[in-house]
């Protein structure tokens, strides 16, 4: 049982998302999504529109996904692969080197995010409908 986890807001979901996590789960049998918490986007100085709690029934109905937990803090991630028994820790390139800390204790992959979708390209096209 190979077992993968990855890290994220997941405001306003969208296909940039799915694809994270679609290919996060092809590279193992079990798959962890740490959503970050009200708070901690505070910390992150994202404000997102979906509360944790929408974030998270959101991402636990995603059949790629196994398992949600809390992300409160930068510090938990040696914690949750050591907790959880993670092989690999995933994430997409605009993280690229950031967290390679990890290598000590689980396989570390970036992978190319995807082009032309972002919560806050869905946010801008929003506000400019309302203007
Ligand atoms: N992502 C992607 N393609 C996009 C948008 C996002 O592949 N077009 C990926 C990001 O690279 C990330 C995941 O989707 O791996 C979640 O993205 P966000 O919700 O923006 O999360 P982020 O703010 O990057 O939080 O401790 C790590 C942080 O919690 C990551």
């Amino acid at each position: 049982m190979k077992r993968v986890i990855t890290y994220g807001t997941f405001d306003l979901f969208h296909e940039g998302h799915v694809r994270i996590l679609r290919r996060a789960k092809a590279l193992g049998d079990y798959l962890v999504v740490a959503i970050s918490s009200d708070e901690f986007n505070q910390l992150k100085g994202k404000k997102s529109v979906m509360s944790y709690e929408q974030r998270k029934e959101v991402v636990e109905a995603i059949r790629y996904v196994d398992l949600v937990i809390p992300e409160n803090d930068w510090e938990q991630k040696i914690h949750d692969v050591q907790k959880y028994d993670i092989d690999v820790f995933v994430m997409g390139d605009d993280w690229t080197g950031k967290f390679d800390f990890l290598k000590d204790y689980c396989e570390v992959v970036y992978l190319p995010r995807t082009e032309n979708i972002s919560t806050t390209m869905i946010k801008e096209k929003l506000n400019k409908k309302i203007q």
